[in-house]
Order: C-alpha cells, then structure tokens, then sequence
C-alpha cells in the first residue's frame, strides 16, 4: 500500500469563522478598498507587531496588493538615478529581478555567501569594484533575515540606499534605521492573507510616497498625480485575513519556531552529511530547503522520495539568471550560487506535519542517500 502522501506546502490560513466578525464589518460600512478602515486597522496593528520587534520604536509602513509591488514601488520611491543599476542575489525568487526592471532600472545580479546563502555587504563591496551599483537589493533568502546593522554600515560608508526582500521573512526580519524593507504576504508565507504586501522604513517620505504610488501616483490632499503611479491597494477583504491572521500570529509562530526546530535536529541525528542554510534556529520559516552531500544526483533522491509519498521541489531554481530574461544581467562569477544549487532540495515544511511525518522524511533521505 502506498504510504500517505507527505505535500511540499499547506498554507496556513484563518478559516471561515475566523473571519465572520470582521466580514460583517464590511457589511456594516460597505467600504470594501481605497484604504478602508479595517486596512488601516491591520497597517495599525501590523507597526506595533514591528514596534514590538524594534525595542518599541514604531517604523512607517503601507500595505500594497503583493510582494512584487512592494519591491516595485520602494524603488521608484527611492528615486534612484535614471538608468540606475541595481544590485540582486543569484539566488532568489524571479519577482525580485522583474520588479526591478518593471520600475525601470537594471538589475545586476551578484553571488551569495556560502554559509548564509545570502547577498552580503562584502559581496556587494566587491562587486562595486567590477560594475556601476546605484542601489542594493539583499534578499531575505528563504526566509533567513538579512543582518541590518551590517546593511545600514554599508549604506552609512558607501551612500548607497539599500531596499531588503524580506518577501518570505515576516516575523524574522528587523527593519534597520536607513533600510527599507518588502514583505510578501501572499498564501505561501508566514502571516497569509491570499495576496497581499508591506513596504516598511523609518523613513516617513518613503513609505507616503509608496503608499501614494500605489493609489495611481494621487496626492489625496490636492488630487492631483506629481508622479506616474499605479492600483496596488489592498482590499477590505485582503485586510480581514490579515487582522484575522494577526489574532492567530502569536499561537502560529510558536508553532512554526518548534517546527523548525525538530525538523532540523531530526535531520540532523538521522544523516550527519545533510547540509542547512546557515540561520536563526528560532526563525519563523515556510521554506526548508537542504543541501544534499556533494555528487549526490539530486534527481535520484527526489525519485525515491516521491516513491515514498514524499513531495520534494527545488525553490528559486532555475536561478534567475538562468531564465532567458535575465542572462545578460549578471556581473561576477557566481561560483558559490552555482556550487549550492545543484544540491539543493526544498523538503515538506508546513503546521499539517506531525512526529511520524518528519521522522519518514528522514528515514527515506537516508535510505535514498546510502542506494545512490
Ligand atoms: N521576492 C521573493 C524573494 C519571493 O520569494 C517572492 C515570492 C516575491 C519577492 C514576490 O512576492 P509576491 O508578489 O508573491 O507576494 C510561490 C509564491 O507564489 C511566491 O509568493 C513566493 N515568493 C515563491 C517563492 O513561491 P510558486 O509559483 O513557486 O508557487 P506555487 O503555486 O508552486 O505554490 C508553492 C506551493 O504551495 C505548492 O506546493 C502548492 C502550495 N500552494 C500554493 C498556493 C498558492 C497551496 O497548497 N495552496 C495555495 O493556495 O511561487
């Protein structure tokens, strides 16, 4: 008999009667977009879950309709020089490359640390030395929080406006006093709502200017468009998940911080030879993504797995500058991206796993590793 099916991600959403109470809000003020009340609830309640992260220092943020906008928009906000050059990791989701083009700037794509799997001020440093970079965009690889001090130093020595993806990083990334941070809030990450962004910063002209941007470029005071905006405003109804997800928040991240934990110490004790990114053990992540012992034919694996009921996929690969788009985008050797991703396996990591389900996970790699 076929062992039960182990599936890669279940999102974890608030269900129906989570959300009855706040759907009758909107019945009630049939106000259901253009920055309706239960929005500004939720923009309300999203800075004090920042304030609470941030020693209790509120930072400005606005919401947008998805992560790519976030991204998008904070930099057209950033006014960055005409034809600017943007620096982005090799290894990282497509949107963080297309949302740089769609604001009409280059991206140049730079490798990633070793250990980290992220884009470094050291890299980006080096990579300064080779082309021209008018901005640097680190992402938040999988969910690890990229280290802001060090990011704010760099823009403090270089004068370089730094823009973070923290898409899949919310609850673990800190928002830094120069940086300007993108979350996603779409269906596969931590805090859910369907579709859904955050453009976050201590800089209060940023976050006006993006939430403006996302309302067609309208200053609401005068009605008037200084500037070539576009609709990226998230619904009343985008809001209720959110504010209905935000009750769940503190109950979930335990859940997702003792989920990390176990699976990562489970692995650990059945293959020494698996490898992990490098990042807080007490994260909140939607991703696990391991790294396979060197020759080992990823492709193999994956097949026993899936033999086994197990769903496996390889996430940000092909990496972007192996898409057609981006190939002439890139301006260093790329050696410890192309080192690291042929080993690369994402495993099942979502709330729906129990003790047994994990354990399977662990047994089948080993077996797959020690038949391959
Ligand atoms: N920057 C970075 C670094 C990002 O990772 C992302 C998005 C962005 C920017 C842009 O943010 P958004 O504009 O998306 O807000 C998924 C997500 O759609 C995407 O949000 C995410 N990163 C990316 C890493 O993954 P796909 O095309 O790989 O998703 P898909 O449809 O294959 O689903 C992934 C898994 O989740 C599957 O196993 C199926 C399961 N799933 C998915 C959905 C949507 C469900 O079970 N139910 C669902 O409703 O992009």
């Amino acid at each position: 008999m076929m062992a039960k099916r182990i599936p890669l991600l279940v999102p974890d959403l608030p269900n129906q009667s989570d959300l009855t109470n706040y759907l009758s809000l909107i019945d009630a003020s049939r106000w259901y977009t253009n920055f309706g009340p239960l929005v500004k609830r939720f923009e309300a309640e999203l800075a004090q879950e920042f304030a609470l992260q941030s020693s209790n220092v509120t930072p400005w943020l606005t919401t947008v309709a998805n992560g790519t906008l976030a991204l998008e928009l904070a930099l057209t906000a950033m006014r960055l020089p005409t034809n600017a050059t943007v620096l982005i990791p090799a290894f990282t989701f497509v949107a963080t490359a297309s949302a740089v083009v769609r604001a009409g700037y280059k991206p140049v794509i730079a490798d990633i640390d070793v250990g980290s799997w992220l884009l470094t001020p050291a890299i980006a440093l080096a990579a300064m030395k080779a082309t021209r970079v008018d901005c640097v965009l680190p992402v938040a690889a999988l969910g690890c929080p990229v280290p802001v001090d060090e990011w704010d130093d760099f823009h403090a020595q270089t004068g370089i406006p730094v823009l973070i993806d923290a898409a899949g990083a919310f609850g673990n990334q800190h928002i830094g006093k120069r940086t300007v941070v993108a979350f996603s809030l779409h269906a596969t990450k931590a805090l859910g709502i369907g579709e859904g962004g955050l453009v976050v910063s201590h800089d209060q002209s940023i976050i006006e200017k993006v939430r403006r941007l996302s309302n067609f470029g309208i200053d609401v005071n005068t009605g008037y468009a200084p500037e070539i905006g576009t609709n990226a405003k998230l619904s009343e109804y985008h809001a209720a998940v959110g504010l209905a997800a935000l009750q769940r928040w503190p109950a979930q991240r335990a859940r997702r911080l003792a989920l990390h934990r176990q699976y990562v110490e489970t692995l650990s004790r059945h293959h020494a030879s698996i490898g992990f990114q490098i990042r807080p053990i007490e994260g909140i992540y939607t991703i696990l993504q391991i790294l396979l012992p060197l020759g080992v034919d990823r492709a193999k694996v994956q097949k026993k797995l899936a033999g086994n009921g197990i769903d496996t996929r390889t996430w940000y690969i092909p990496m972007v500058q192996e898409s057609p788009a981006y190939q002439q985008m890139v301006c260093s050797t790329l050696e410890n991206a192309q080192l690291l991703a042929p080993r690369m396996l994402g495993l099942p990591f979502h709330l729906d796993l129990i003790d047994t389900d994990i354990e399977r996970v662990g047994e089948t790699l080993v077996e797959s590793l020690a038949q391959i």
